[in-house]
């Protein structure tokens, strides 16, 4: 195995069932699909094997619900820093999911549980959206409140390399690998592991993703990185 996959985590973003059919409120289309592909991943010896919830409280602000008249999927809401009512940023709406202590915040039964270290929430405060499974978008300053334990534990684990599936391709999984690459681990998303919310525009996110130094590569490669 070569030195640089010793040191390896794999982040396996928000495979829950709302992102999912049959039955999730935001199913992505072919979410259930990258299960296999992600057990095999998860057979691998990385030294660190994480999976992420998106863990909303009730009413949290990425709703329409939330927003008396707007709709979700086709509307947008504005999100101000509590802490610099400057900084702002707009955010898509959506349907109610991934609540808290409901069906569709569980992730999947087929995946293989016991082969992950660690669950890590995000999403929890109701006042900002969190794609990324690292922090908020409010970095001036950043919210603490929206940070999560995610960074720590790779620091704590000694990782040098990241590698990133599950669900959304152009949502969390896109910001989570945007986040991990600036914040110093070399990252690549597997792409048989994602699948999007919008499919067309996967091939405009790998171009933004390679623009920003993270990788897209095939699930072979990986296993070939494990044992070359
Ligand atoms: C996600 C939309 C809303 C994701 C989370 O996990 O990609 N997408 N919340
Ligand atoms: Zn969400």
């Amino acid at each position: 195995m070569s030195k640089e996959y010793e040191r390896a985590a794999l982040l396996v973003v928000d495979v829950q069932e709302d992102f999912c059919p049959p039955n999730g409120s935001l199913a992505i289309p072919e979410g259930r699909d990258i299960i296999p592909v992600i057990n095999e991943l998860l057979a691998l010896p990385f030294a660190l094997k994480i999976a992420t919830k998106d863990h909303h409280p009730p009413g949290h602000i990425s709703f329409a619900s939330s927003h008396p008249g707007k709709h979700p999927f086709v509307s947008y809401t504005t999100i101000v820093n509590p802490a610099n009512p400057n900084e702002k940023y707009e955010t898509r709406l959506w349907p109610d999911h991934c609540i808290i202590g409901t069906p569709g915040n569980e992730l999947l039964p087929e995946l293989d549980l016991s082969k992950v270290d660690k669950v890590v929430v995000k999403g929890c405060d109701p006042r900002v959206e969190m794609y990324s499974a690292f922090r908020s978008p409010l970095r001036d300053p950043p919210l603490k409140e929206a940070i999560s334990e995610l960074a720590d534990l790779l620091r704590e684990n000694n990782i040098t390399r990241v590698f990133v599936v599950g669900l959304a391709g152009d949502y969390c999984v896109k910001y989570t690998a945007i986040d991990s690459e600036e914040e110093g681990w070399k990252t690549d998303v597997v792409e048989e592991g994602i699948r999007c919310v919008n499919a067309d525009d996967w091939e405009n996110i790998k171009a933004e993703l390679r623009a920003k130094g993270a990788g897209v590569v095939s699930l072979e490669s990986v296993k070939q990185g494990f044992t070359a």
